[in-house]
C-alpha cells in the first residue's frame, strides 16, 4: 500500500503525524505542500482536505486530515494492540482528552510565541504579547507539569498518543529564545522523548524555524 503524508517537516501538525508513523514502524513518503512549498490551493489538493492545511494522509483512495485525528487512526487501522492508544475505554479517553487539550489549550498561546519569537524579525516582534502568551502558555503547561511529576507520561505509566501534540511543541518551547519557566518534571519528560529515535528523526533533531 503507497502511504502518503501531504506538508512541509516544518509543521507541528506534520510531525505529530511523521513521529506516529515512526513510532509505529509504518513505511510512509512525505511530499512537501504548504508554507514556502504552496500547493494547498489547488483543487486537487482540496478534494484530499479542503481546509487547505497541512497535514492530509493518504493511503491509496483513502485521505484524513487534522493531525490528532491522522494519529488515532493510524494506531486504530495499523497497529490496534499498541499501548500508544489503549483499548480500554477509561484509558483510551484519558489520552484523548489530553491530545485535545493541546489543540484547544496550549496551540492558541503557543503559537503566538512561536510565531513572535521564530517567524516574526526581531525588530517587529511585539514583546508585549508575546511576554502574555509565554505566561499563558506556561499555564497549560502547569496542566501536564502536574501529572508528569507523577508519572513518566502524559496519561501515566505509558507512552501513549497524548504525548505526541504536546511533544512536538515541547521541543519549540525548549529551544526559542527565552528562558522557560522551570518545571522539572517537564523538562525530564522532554528529555526522556529525546532518548526515543522517532522522536529524535522527526521532531528534536530539526531545527525551530
Ligand atoms: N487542526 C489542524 C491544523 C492544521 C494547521 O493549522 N496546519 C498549519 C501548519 S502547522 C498549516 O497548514 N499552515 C498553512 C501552511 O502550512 O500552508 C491539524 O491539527 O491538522
Amino acid at each position: 500500500m503507497r502511504r502518503i503524508v501531504w506538508g512541509r517537516n516544518t509543521s507541528s501538525n506534520v510531525m505529530k503525524v511523521l513521529w506516529a508513523l515512526d513510532e509505529l514502524g509504518l513505511p510512509f513518503e512525505r511530499i512537501d505542500v504548504g508554507g514556502a512549498f504552496g500547493k494547498t490551493d489547488t483543487a486537487e489538493y482540496r478534494a484530499m482536505n479542503p481546509t487547505g492545511l497541512v497535514p492530509t494522509l493518504q493511503e491509496e483512495a483513502f485521505t484524513l486530515w487534522e493531525s490528532n485525528a491522522i494519529c488515532r487512526y493510524l494506531c486504530a487501522a495499523h497497529a490496534p494492540a499498541s499501548a500508544m492508544w489503549p483499548q480500554d475505554l477509561h484509558a483510551r479517553a484519558n489520552v484523548d482528552h489530553w491530545m485535545d487539550a493541546q489543540q484547544t489549550v496550549l496551540n492558541r498561546p503557543m503559537t503566538v510565541v512561536f510565531w513572535g519569537l521564530v517567524r516574526t524579525a526581531p525588530d517587529k516582534r511585539d514583546m508585549a504579547a508575546i511576554g502574555l502568551a509565554i505566561q499563558d502558555t506556561a499555564k497549560a503547561w502547569a496542566l501536564i507539569e502536574a501529572g508528569l511529576a507523577r508519572h513518566p507520561y502524559i496519561a501515566g505509566e505509558a507512552f501513549t498518543l497524548a504525548d505526541i501534540p504536546w511533544g512536538v511543541h515541547a521541543h519549540r518551547w525548549f529551544n526559542m529564545d527565552f528562558q522557560p519557566p522551570a518545571m522539572p518534571a517537564l523538562r525530564a519528560w522532554y528529555d526522556r522523548l529525546c532518548e526515543r529515535p522517532a522522536y529524535h528523526t522527526q521532531v528534536s533533531s530539526q531545527p525551530v524555524v
